[in-house]
């Protein structure tokens, strides 16, 4: 609140419970304008909707009066009136204004009804004010809030794993590389590496932070820069923590469901779409995942790798997210268990999101075998100085565990059914853009 106002309420808060002939007052900015003579409407908004206000050359002082005419769009505003029924208004009322204060004034706007993709990019500091950026960052962060509170009740701690390593968790294709000092390091790609040395003292892990993929292709699934859930957990092999990740993704989509089915609707989401995300999910072999795939027309072999085009064909008519297992252990990284009953596959599960979104979560049971995981390493022709820490969490105790990374913008591209995963998040990293 500032300084000497009588205390404004939210306009959601108002327009939830309007009671005609009430003053309110409100702050917020504005969002369309438009006058004719001695009046003028001047449709606001806050972090909570929009109210449309009425300014009445003579309710209020002459400079008040004024100022509202000439506000352009984004100015910033406080407003004092009271509370009116107007069916054509948005939300059902108006504020008659008996004050309009203006804050900060705007240039013109560079944001019109309709603007090119790249400028809106260009200028996607002001763009997250638009309804449909808020709308995405409100689900986004029901998102979080519902992983969270499911991870507390489920006994993981949450870590912080540095961002800044020597290690190459997921091959050197995408590593963004740096000079430290008189070395060279990377930005993270994924934090299990040290997740899977904390479990040792925790047992129960899971971090949230920044992932970065010098990712070269423009994809709608691919940002350079983006949201990694990760978790790790000992004891438990690849089935159980597949429970984890059906349980996790559906207590998310529940969190979202209380409390942002109004957001949902904006964005072109009928909530009713995420009914049937509960678990179990399906699981399917990735054999049979290819054989499916070739009856649609696909020419693929046990081998080939699942790109965005094939998830998209198999999960086109799904409802609910399902899992892929087994993969050919040549296609999937270093540290992926062998599946002692079919050797040719690792212990793993990619989870698919419906509707064509395609892989939001990958994860599997690590090797913890000394020697096996070595040989691996080697195979992969991977440098094995950098990894001596790594092994050594499978000379002193080690335990059968097992993880998984989900990508935060991939599961809120699918929920808020968005297009390109860009809108998933702010300030889109991609392969064109570091700016703004
Ligand atoms: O490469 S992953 O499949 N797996 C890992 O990084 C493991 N080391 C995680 C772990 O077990 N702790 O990435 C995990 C997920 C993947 O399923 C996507 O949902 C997401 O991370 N991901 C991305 N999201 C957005 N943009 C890009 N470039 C991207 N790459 C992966």
């Amino acid at each position: 609140m500032l300084m000497g106002m009588s205390s404004p309420r939210k306009i959601g808060q108002v327009l939830s419970s309007p009671v005609p002939g009430q003053e309110e007052a409100i702050q917020g900015w504005i969002y369309r304008t438009r006058s004719s003579g001695a009046i003028v409407f001047a449709v606001v908004r806050d972090s909570s909707g929009v109210i449309q206000v009425t300014v009445k050359k003579g309710n209020l002082p002459e400079g008040e009066f004024e100022a509202a005419k000439s506000a352009p769009v984004e100015s910033s505003v406080i407003v004092i009136g009271k509370v009116f029924e107007d069916k054509r208004a948005p939300g059902g009322y108006e504020l008659k204004a008996s004050s309009f204060k203006l804050v900060g004034g705007a240039d013109p706007f560079p944001i019109t009804e309709y603007q090119s993709e790249e400028l809106l990019l260009d200028n996607r500091h002001l763009w997250i004010r638009s309804r449909e950026q808020t709308a995405v960052m409100k689900v986004k962060a029901s998102v979080l809030e519902g992983a969270r509170a499911w991870l507390k009740a489920n006994d993981f701690t949450e870590v912080t794993p540095p961002i800044l390593t020597q290690n190459a968790c997921e091959g050197g294709v995408t590593l963004f590389k740096l000079k430290y000092f008189d070395r060279e390091a990377y930005l993270s790609q994924s934090a299990q590496m040290y997740l899977e040395a904390l479990i040792f003292s925790l047992d129960r892990v899971y971090s949230l932070t920044p992932s970065f993929r010098a990712e070269k292709s423009r994809t709608t699934r691919h940002l350079t820069e983006y949201w990694h859930l990760e978790l790790e957990e000992a004891w438990t092999d690849n089935d159980g923590n597949m429970e984890v990740q059906e349980n996790l993704v559906t207590a998310m989509v529940e969190q979202v469901l209380k409390d942002r089915q109004a957001e949902l609707r904006l964005l072109g989401r009928d909530p009713a779409d995420l009914k049937e995300v509960r678990p179990p999910f399906k699981r399917v072999r990735y054999s049979q995942a290819i054989e499916a795939l070739k009856a649609k027309g696909f020419d693929l072999a046990f081998g080939s790798d699942m790109g965005a085009v094939e998830e998209r064909a198999f999960t086109a008519e799904e409802r609910a997210p399902i899992f892929v297992t087994n993969f050919p252990r040549e296609i999937k990284a270093f540290y992926m268990k062998e599946d002692p009953t079919d050797p040719a596959t690792v212990k793993c599960a990619d989870m698919l999101a419906p509707e064509g979104y395609g892989e939001i979560i990958g994860g599997s049971e690590r090797e913890t075998d000394l020697g096996t995981l070595t040989a691996r390493l080697k195979a992969q022709e991977i440098p094995l100085e950098a990894y001596q820490w790594y092994l050594d969490l499978r000379r002193f105790g080690s335990v059968p565990h097992s993880g998984f990374g989900l990508g935060i913008e991939r599961v809120v591209r699918w929920i808020c059914k968005l297009e390109h995963i860009r809108d998933a998040v702010p300030f889109p990293r991609t392969v064109a853009r570091c700016y703004p």
